[in-house]
């Protein structure tokens, strides 16, 4: 088993991640280290964000921990809100305000076609790898569904009729992005981690 401190202080990312680590992680909070805030974000990409996130924890503690950093990509806002996803609409980060901008940005546009990807980043031992995770869809305009978090009311997966935030979480977790970057991570952990419990 080993100990993996979850580099987020976002609670419906450590209840997705958490749902799919499997029985060789210990989940851990950064709480436990006394990091209460944020972790500073200050890239320009989701890969530098992540990997910033990750680096905040090691360097302080040096414990083995994953970080996520996500966004979604909206084609007709060339790519907005993407890094700026959990600030949309400024500070202080706020769900319901994000969500009423991007309705307001998008009205004017006939394509919906968006991406939410995650770039997830494991450090463990000095040594940091970076696994992504995408999923293909559309934004609805009049927000659907109750579950999950962000912008999930607004996301509708393609092959789907349902928004992200009308399924459940193992729903969710069965196409969603950061599930899709987190088999990545669990398939290179099967192969090259060293479980004490084998
Ligand atoms: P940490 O930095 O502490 O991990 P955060 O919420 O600030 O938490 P991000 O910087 O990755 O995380 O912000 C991503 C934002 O994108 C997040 O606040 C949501 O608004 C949105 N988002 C990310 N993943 C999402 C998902 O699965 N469903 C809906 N919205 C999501």
């Amino acid at each position: 088993m080993i100990e993996l401190y979850l580099a987020t202080q976002n609670k419906h990312k450590i209840e997705e991640l958490s749902a799919l680590l499997g029985s060789h992680f210990l989940i851990k909070s950064i709480s436990e280290l006394g990091v209460i805030d944020d972790i500073p974000e200050t890239g320009k990409t989701l890969a530098e964000n992540s990997r910033q996130k990750a680096q905040f924890i090691a360097d302080r503690f040096g414990v083995t921990c994953l970080s996520d950093d996500s966004g979604l990509e909206v084609d007709c806002l060339g790519g907005l809100p993407g890094v700026f996803s959990a600030r949309f609409a400024g500070e202080p980060k706020n769900d319901l305000a994000n969500s009423n901008k991007l309705i307001s940005e998008m009205s004017k546009y006939a394509d919906r076609s968006a991406r939410f990807v995650t770039v997830l980043t494991f450090h463990q031992n000095g040594q940091f790898r970076q696994f992504e995770g995408e999923i293909r869809g559309e934004i609805v305009l009049s927000p659907r569904g109750s579950h999950g978090f962000g912008y999930d009311p607004l996301f509708q997966p393609e092959n789907e009729s349902r928004t992200f935030a009308e399924m459940t979480l193992s729903e969710k977790n069965l196409i969603a992005h950061r599930a899709r970057a987190l088999h990545k991570f669990k398939a290179f952990a099967d192969e090259s981690l060293k479980f004490v419990d084998e």
